[in-house]
């Protein structure tokens, strides 16, 4: 087989994140996805993260399903909450880790804040942002001296988005546009973990921001208007104050642009993580239109802009287009947006497809998921070719996991999780992905 070729020192790797995958719930405190979970109707079939896929106890296993891959880093998250109580948790994870010859690459913050924080507020407080800079210490302090690479925040925009503007996510708000203030105060966490981490002696901090094309749905103004404040709502308020020290539009710049603040959200970073999974399309709304069912979370009426399905022959079982070139297009964009770029880091990219288990042959034959994931490592190296640097590429995700409010159905492993015993398999895609990564160091 002839695989996409990169570099010499470029990363693979795979990602997860602690609410997901870890379970063990009965061991620390309640996060937001505790009691968001919780609530009747907040996710497909009622499920939760309680028991997750028992990472936790599993850990020594499930490292050793990454390292066999030959991956390179492996990049989850610390859960907030077990910080608080079980921090010797990590201890060990890292070591295993370390020990399976695998860079570990944490995240602070994947969106299951402490209860108690959003019982005060949540992002929607500014303390809440020299809270996370505390935690950010707590763990350079205890884990620095094993762990290199950091990234502070995971995909602040769906956070802001689906848990505070809408309340398909937790916590939960539902606040429209007065959500505003919650991604200023992640920026600022993400600013103040920066210096919590350098001055812990972090020797390379990045961050992962989800970014896809927003297209308009004509030449309409109109549309071009909705598709652009959209762009600026969702990919743009999360990489201009990063990248340029300041806000995308003179509302949002009015609303929340603290110049002392951009300053400190400014710094430079050693990488930028990009998140990328589809493009998407918009219009102005349509009075009586039904947009329902177009993402997978609904934009209320009275929004100034409504997603429309974007044309693709191919999705994936969670009904996403499969736009590979979607992938290059936003990383040229990135590079030509910000002269200042980092070296990129793809910290998130994959499919959900709807694996059934093993066969009789113990094979789980996930050819679309290989397909997906070859054609977006074509994308990448066509950014490379138009000089965009590339330095690494994780799939997400390691194993089947917790998808949010979308409950278990949606599988995005390399490795099979069964529902009811827990058992993982490789799939066909994770002895793709071991192979590939194997003829790069051969090439
Ligand atoms: O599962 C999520 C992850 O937690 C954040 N990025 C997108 C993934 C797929 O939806």
């Amino acid at each position: 087989m002839l695989y996409p070729q990169f570099p010499p020192g470029f990363r693979f790797g795979m990602a997860t994140s602690a609410y997901q995958i870890e379970g063990a719930a009965d061991g620390k405190s309640s996060s937001i996805w505790d009691t968001f979970t919780a609530r009747p109707g907040t996710v497909r079939h009622g499920e939760d993260g309680r028991v997750a896929i028992d990472h936790y106890h599993r850990y020594a296993e499930d490292v050793e399903h990454i390292a066999a891959a030959g991956v390179h880093d492996y990049r989850f998250s610390f859960s907030w909450t077990r910080v608080q109580s079980d921090p010797a948790f990590y201890d060990r994870l890292v070591d295993a880790i370390l020990e399976a010859g695998v860079r570990p690459v944490p995240t602070l913050y994947h969106w299951d804040l402490p209860q108690d924080l959003e019982d005060a507020g949540g992002w929607m407080n500014r303390d809440t942002a020299y809270r996370l800079a505390d935690y950010a210490g707590t763990l350079v302090s205890r884990l620095g001296d094993r762990v290199r690479d950091w990234i502070t925040m995971n995909e602040m925009s769906v956070h802001t988005l689906y848990g505070y503007a809408l309340t398909d996510h937790a916590p939960g708000r539902g606040l429209g546009l007065a959500a505003l203030p919650a991604a200023h105060h992640q920026l600022l966490a993400h600013g103040l973990a920066v210096q919590a981490l350098r001055a812990g002696g972090a020797g390379s901090v990045g961050v992962a921001n989800q970014h896809f094309p927003v297209s308009p749905a004509s030449d309409d103004p109109a549309d071009v208007a909705a598709a652009g404040l959209f762009a600026d709502l969702t990919n743009w308020m999360f990489s201009d104050p990063l990248l340029r020290g300041e806000y995308p539009n003179e509302m949002i710049q009015a609303e929340i642009g603290d110049p002392r603040d951009l300053e400190v959200i400014s710094a430079p970073l050693d990488f930028y993580g990009v998140n990328y999974y589809e493009p998407t399309m918009i219009e102005a709304p349509r009075a009586g239109k039904d947009y329902s069912g177009v993402l997978e979370v609904d934009i209320p009426e009275g929004l100034p802009f409504s997603p429309v399905p974007v044309k693709s022959d191919e999705r994936t079982d969670f009904g996403w287009a499969i736009v590979p070139s979607g992938l290059t297009e936003i990383l040229t964009t990135l590079r030509d947006r910000y002269p200042n770029l980092p070296p990129v880091l793809i910290t998130e990219n994959g499919a959900s497809f709807h694996d059934a288990g093993p066969g009789p042959d113990g094979r789980i034959r996930d050819h679309q998921r290989i397909a997906f994931l070859e054609a977006h490592l074509q994308a990448v190296a066509a950014a490379q070719e138009a000089g965009v640097r590339v330095d690494g590429y994780y799939v997400w995700s390691a194993l089947d996991n917790f998808e949010w409010a979308a409950g278990f159905d949606e599988r995005f492993g390399l490795v099979h999780v069964d529902r009811e015993t827990l058992a993982r398999t490789r799939k066909d895609s994770w002895y793709w992905y071991r192979d590939l990564i194997a003829a790069q160091r051969r090439s």
